[in-house]
């Protein structure tokens, strides 16, 4: 069965092309520093707002009339499979992933909920097999259900807690039949409304717990994908606990889990904490935890998690320049955890919204690249630093200052000269580099 009938397979026509179902600039085989596009980006769809999303929103119901929709659930389930690996083939991406109950649904027990997802596992895994098609990453919804209205790792019912744990079991196993290179912890639930009825020292502490209770059982049934987890400050808890890439990793060191874990980091949460996607990439990179990414943008003017289809190229050349920085995205991949928009109801915006995105990360790859080989901007950093590396300077690094050398050396050097920090410069250049892709 076929659920894009009309729509073939999307190619690389360039950038003369006006064919709206054809790439402009994601050319996989293309190589840019020494490296295809296809292995730069890793891209990824994500099952649940592809296949699973209907484009509700708080105000309306859904607006999409999938061909994939059944009355039975089960029905349903198995369609999506197909429709996902046909998506993929037609589309070109390497990767998908998932939550648990966006491939099956949920049953009345644990275990008619797992019996579900065992049957979607094993059509899963047989399209893998055929296709040779990858996941990315799975995860556990632990925050839809409304066993989980007081979090999951976090709750305030021990339980809960005991079921999460279960889910999670459940999870990784399927993880590992279907060789996912990566699992993703995202904490949906866990964060507080309000500290009047909230012990946050034991949610953090049982939350460490289970993350611990989960790198046992992976290495005891030979689960080696890379544990991810995904920061996000707020929505939907008042207060997530994983807030951001900092406050995670100081988690991670406290509870002595930072060797277990990398981040997958989400563009739309970034900007929700206040700050910019390059900024939680670069506080990764220089922790040796940079995972993966969630690629998605947010909107300037609406404060909460859009979701919207990255197409902004200032933000896509940053993200590309951080992560080429970084040597690369290594087992994780740009996963578009995007939707798209309510009014963009045809199965056909599903395509152009992941050609405008995959356009998008191919433009800031060769945009960052072009940045990389030009040194305009590392040849600035590494001359605005020189100072740290002779006399004074080096004797800091080298770790051999004390104040009383520095108070010594202070007291002869008058007076103290600056420079520029010639950021509309910077800024200038990079918009050249972008304009000439
Ligand atoms: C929610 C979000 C999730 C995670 C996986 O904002 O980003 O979809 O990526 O649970
Ligand atoms: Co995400």
């Amino acid at each position: 069965m076929s659920y894009f009938g009309s729509i073939g397979k999307i190619s690389y026509e360039g950038k003369g092309s006006d064919n709206p179902l054809a790439f402009k600039h994601y050319n996989p085989q293309e190589v840019v520093l020494g490296k295809t596009m296809e292995d730069h980006l890793r891209f990824a769809i994500a099952y649940w707002h592809t296949f699973t999303g209907t484009g509700t929103d708080p105000f309306g119901v859904g607006t999409a009339v999938r061909p994939w929709d059944f009355a039975n659930p089960m029905d349903t389930a198995k369609a999506r499979v197909e429709a996902n690996f046909e998506f993929l083939e037609k589309i070109g991406v390497p990767y998908y992933c998932f939550h648990d109950r966006d491939v099956a649904p949920e049953g009345s027990t644990l275990q008619e909920t797992n019996k579900n997802l065992d049957v979607i596992a094993d059509m899963l895994e047989q399209n893998m097999k055929s296709s040779g098609k990858k996941l990315l990453w799975n995860t556990a919804n632990m925050f839809t259900h409304p066993r989980w209205v007081h979090g999951a790792g976090t709750t305030s019912n021990a339980d809960v807690y005991a079921y999460a744990g279960a889910q999670l079991k459940k999870s990784l196993e399927i993880g590992k039949r279907l060789g996912a290179e990566n699992y993703v912890f995202w904490g949906g639930r866990e964060g507080y409304e309000t500290l009047l009825n909230t012990d946050m020292a034991l949610e953090l502490d049982n939350l460490a717990r289970l993350f611990h209770m989960c790198v046992a059982y992976a290495n005891e049934i030979g689960f080696d994908a890379q544990f991810l987890i995904e920061p996000k400050p707020k929505e939907p808890t008042k207060h997530q606990y994983d807030f951001d890439a900092a406050t995670t990793i100081a988690f991670l060191q406290k509870y002595d889990l930072q060797k277990h874990f990398k981040l997958n980091l989400e563009a739309n949460h970034a900007t929700l904490a206040g700050h910019t996607f390059d900024h939680e990439i670069r506080v990764a990179a220089i922790n040796g935890m940079l995972g993966s990414l969630d690629a998605n943008q947010g909107d300037l003017l609406i404060g909460w998690d859009t979701d919207e289809f990255p197409t902004d190229l200032y933000a896509t050349t940053m993200t590309m320049y951080e992560v080429l920085q970084a040597g690369g995205i290594g087992k994780g991949g740009v996963n578009f955890d995007a939707k798209v928009r309510r009014a963009s109801f045809e199965d056909e915006d599903l395509f152009l919204a992941h050609i405008a995105g995959m356009d998008s990360y191919a433009w800031g790859l060769k945009a960052a690249a072009k940045l990389i080989e030009s040194k305009a901007l590392s040849g600035f950093v590494e001359n605005r630093y020189r100072s740290f590396r002779e006399g004074i300077g080096a004797d800091i690094v080298a770790g051999k200052a004390s104040l009383a050398s520095l108070e010594q050396y202070a007291m002869q050097n008058n007076p103290i000269k600056n420079e520029s920090g010639r950021q509309e410069r910077l800024k200038a250049i990079v918009n050249e580099i972008i304009f000439s892709v």
